[in-house]
């Protein structure tokens, strides 16, 4: 199957989880990442960014065939290079990395590349640029302490951005079980959340609740 051309299908099934080792409570990101999959997610991303680049390389090797091992996406935050060298499935960039289409030119055809949004400029701007990146970001929804001092969106821009992207979006920044129904029936079919997932004792047992919240609501 062409990864790209079959995103959507991996991407529209709810909860896409994102590492942070340091939230994890003493858990390292095989485990949490292992009880993610367990649960039912299928897009993961790994983010990380104090580790030095062995320690990452060698972690994204392991959770790299944990994931393809339970037909997953794998994503890789930041480091292209990273990505490369381990055969990751795409990258995700923010709006201060290298250009989207320069990403393309590294990355070449088949991988995913995944696009951070804050506001309506950068969405008219990410939809230019289709030919080359295959789903935008859109957050922070909330603020949150797991990226901080990042201005919060609101639900103004979700939205703004449901409304006129002509990409794939997830949704992200302070989504928790308690607030994710508006997020959802603003017609979300993607969210992300970190410090909610990982901080949680049964992680397995958070994602089954959360992507039941997201599907019972698509058969409303
Ligand atoms: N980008 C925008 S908000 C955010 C990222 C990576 C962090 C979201 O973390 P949490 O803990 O789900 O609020
Ligand atoms: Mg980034």
């Amino acid at each position: 199957m062409n990864l790209r051309a079959g995103m959507e299908t991996f991407f529209n099934t709810g909860i896409y989880g994102i590492t942070a080792e340091n939230l994890s409570n003493g858990r390292d990101n095989i485990e949490v990442v292992r009880e993610m999959l367990d649960g039912g997610i299928k897009f993961i991303q790994y983010r990380e960014k104090e580790k030095d680049a062995l320690s990452r390389y060698e972690e994204c090797l392991i959770l790299r065939d944990m994931i393809k091992q339970a037909g997953g996406i794998f994503i890789i935050d930041d480091f292209i290079d990273l990505a490369l060298a381990v055969d990751a499935d795409g990258v995700h960039i923010g709006q201060s990395d290298l250009p989207a289409r320069t990403v393309r030119r590294i990355l070449g055809n088949d991988k995913i590349i995944g696009l951070s949004t804050h506001n309506s400029e950068q969405l008219e701007h990410a939809n230019g640029l289709k030919r080359y990146i295959d789903y935008i970001g859109v957050g922070p929804i909330h603020s949150t302490s797991t990226k901080p001092n990042t201005e919060p969106v609101g639900l103004t821009y979700l939205n703004y951005s449901i409304k006129h992207s002509e990409l794939p979006l997830v949704a992200i920044g302070g989504i928790k079980e308690q607030n994710i129904d508006e997020i959802i029936q603003a017609g979300t079919k993607t969210i992300a959340i970190v410090s909610d997932i990982v901080t949680t004792d049964n992680i397995k047992e958070k994602v089954k609740r959360l992507r039941g919240k997201i599907f019972s609501h698509m058969f409303d």
